[in-house]
Protein backbone atom coordinates (compact mmCIF):
# COMPACT_ATOMS: atom_id res chain seq x y z
CA UNK A 1 0.00 0.00 0.00
CA UNK A 2 1.29 3.29 -0.86
CA UNK A 3 3.32 5.18 2.15
CA UNK A 4 3.93 1.96 4.26
CA UNK A 5 7.39 0.85 4.83
CA UNK A 6 9.38 -0.94 2.65
CA UNK A 7 11.64 -3.56 4.26
CA UNK A 8 14.87 -2.72 1.45
CA UNK A 9 14.92 0.85 1.97
CA UNK A 10 17.46 2.54 4.38
CA UNK A 11 15.46 5.59 5.26
CA UNK A 12 12.56 3.48 6.55
CA UNK A 13 15.15 1.48 8.42
CA UNK A 14 16.87 5.09 9.64
CA UNK A 15 12.74 6.58 10.65
CA UNK A 16 13.13 2.57 12.40
CA UNK A 17 15.90 3.26 14.29
CA UNK A 18 17.42 0.72 12.74
CA UNK A 19 20.07 1.84 11.06
CA UNK A 20 21.74 4.91 13.17
CA UNK A 21 21.49 8.69 11.84
CA UNK A 22 22.62 11.72 13.47
CA UNK A 23 18.89 13.14 13.57
CA UNK A 24 18.69 16.92 13.24
CA UNK A 25 14.73 17.56 13.47
CA UNK A 26 11.79 15.24 14.05
CA UNK A 27 8.23 15.80 13.33
CA UNK A 28 4.89 13.21 13.75
CA UNK A 29 5.67 13.19 9.75
CA UNK A 30 8.71 13.87 9.54
CA UNK A 31 12.59 12.88 9.96
CA UNK A 32 15.72 15.09 9.20
CA UNK A 33 19.39 13.87 9.52
CA UNK A 34 23.03 15.06 8.40
CA UNK A 35 23.97 13.45 4.84
CA UNK A 36 26.48 10.70 5.41
CA UNK A 37 28.69 12.20 2.59
CA UNK A 38 28.16 16.29 3.08
CA UNK A 39 28.33 18.42 0.01
CA UNK A 40 28.31 21.47 1.71
CA UNK A 41 28.67 22.85 5.65
CA UNK A 42 25.08 22.26 5.86
CA UNK A 43 23.71 19.09 4.17
CA UNK A 44 20.97 17.42 5.86
CA UNK A 45 17.72 15.21 4.60
CA UNK A 46 14.67 15.76 4.84
CA UNK A 47 12.36 12.20 4.70
CA UNK A 48 8.82 11.82 5.09
CA UNK A 49 8.69 9.01 7.78
CA UNK A 50 6.20 7.02 4.94
CA UNK A 51 7.83 5.41 2.58
CA UNK A 52 7.61 6.92 -1.19
CA UNK A 53 9.86 6.70 -4.02
CA UNK A 54 10.48 10.05 -4.99
CA UNK A 55 9.25 13.37 -4.31
CA UNK A 56 6.64 13.27 -7.16
CA UNK A 57 4.94 10.18 -5.68
CA UNK A 58 4.53 11.84 -2.42
CA UNK A 59 3.46 15.30 -3.45
CA UNK A 60 0.52 13.14 -5.82
CA UNK A 61 -0.41 10.51 -3.30
CA UNK A 62 0.00 13.26 -0.27
CA UNK A 63 0.44 16.89 -1.02
CA UNK A 64 -0.19 17.98 2.90
CA UNK A 65 2.90 15.54 3.66
CA UNK A 66 5.42 17.02 1.14
CA UNK A 67 4.20 20.54 2.21
CA UNK A 68 5.64 19.05 5.63
CA UNK A 69 8.72 17.84 3.91
CA UNK A 70 9.40 21.55 2.37
CA UNK A 71 8.02 23.36 5.75
CA UNK A 72 10.95 21.18 7.90
CA UNK A 73 13.71 22.30 4.67
CA UNK A 74 13.41 25.83 5.97
CA UNK A 75 13.09 24.90 9.67
CA UNK A 76 16.44 23.01 9.24
CA UNK A 77 18.17 25.80 7.34
CA UNK A 78 16.90 28.19 9.89
CA UNK A 79 18.64 25.69 12.17
CA UNK A 80 21.74 25.28 10.43
CA UNK A 81 21.88 29.42 10.49
CA UNK A 82 21.61 29.66 6.39
CA UNK A 83 18.80 30.84 6.09
CA UNK A 84 19.47 34.27 5.62
CA UNK A 85 22.36 33.81 3.51
CA UNK A 86 20.59 31.24 1.46
CA UNK A 87 20.03 27.49 0.42
CA UNK A 88 19.18 25.16 -1.98
CA UNK A 89 16.65 22.50 -1.10
CA UNK A 90 17.01 19.56 -4.02
CA UNK A 91 15.06 16.47 -4.86
CA UNK A 92 16.83 14.23 -7.02
CA UNK A 93 14.34 12.33 -8.84
CA UNK A 94 15.88 9.31 -11.19
CA UNK A 95 18.70 7.47 -11.60
CA UNK A 96 19.59 10.18 -14.48
CA UNK A 97 19.29 12.85 -11.99
CA UNK A 98 21.51 11.22 -9.41
CA UNK A 99 18.69 9.77 -6.71
CA UNK A 100 20.08 6.43 -5.34
CA UNK A 101 17.85 5.87 -2.85
CA UNK A 102 14.31 5.93 -3.99
CA UNK A 103 12.48 6.92 -0.50
CA UNK A 104 11.73 10.86 -1.34
CA UNK A 105 13.95 13.25 0.76
CA UNK A 106 14.89 16.71 0.30
CA UNK A 107 18.35 17.72 0.35
CA UNK A 108 19.18 20.89 2.47
CA UNK A 109 22.34 22.54 1.15
CA UNK A 110 24.00 25.49 2.91
CA UNK A 111 26.76 27.35 4.13
CA UNK A 112 29.01 27.85 0.74
CA UNK A 113 28.33 29.50 -2.70
CA UNK A 114 26.19 27.74 -4.49
CA UNK A 115 27.08 27.42 -8.64
CA UNK A 116 23.88 27.57 -11.24
CA UNK A 117 23.26 25.17 -12.90
CA UNK A 118 23.92 22.78 -10.65
CA UNK A 119 26.10 20.19 -11.91
P1 LIG B 1 20.19 10.91 -3.62
O1 LIG B 1 19.53 12.20 -4.04
O2 LIG B 1 19.26 9.72 -3.69
O3 LIG B 1 21.48 10.64 -4.33
O4 LIG B 1 20.57 11.11 -2.11
C1 LIG B 1 20.84 10.07 -1.24
C2 LIG B 1 21.69 10.65 -0.15
O5 LIG B 1 21.68 9.75 0.92
C3 LIG B 1 23.16 10.86 -0.58
O6 LIG B 1 23.50 12.23 -0.46
C4 LIG B 1 23.91 10.00 0.43
O7 LIG B 1 25.11 10.59 0.87
C5 LIG B 1 22.91 9.88 1.57
N1 LIG B 1 23.07 8.72 2.41
C6 LIG B 1 23.06 8.88 3.78
O8 LIG B 1 22.92 9.97 4.30
N2 LIG B 1 23.20 7.77 4.58
C7 LIG B 1 23.39 6.52 4.05
O9 LIG B 1 23.53 5.55 4.80
C8 LIG B 1 23.40 6.42 2.61
C9 LIG B 1 23.22 7.51 1.84
I1 LIG B 1 23.71 4.55 1.68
Amino acid sequence: MAGEAQADCLFCKIVAGDVPATIVRETETTVAFQDINPQAPCHVLVIPRAHYHDAAALATAEPALAADVLREAGEVAAQCKVADTGYRVVFNTGTGAGQTVFHAHAHVLGGRGLQWPPG
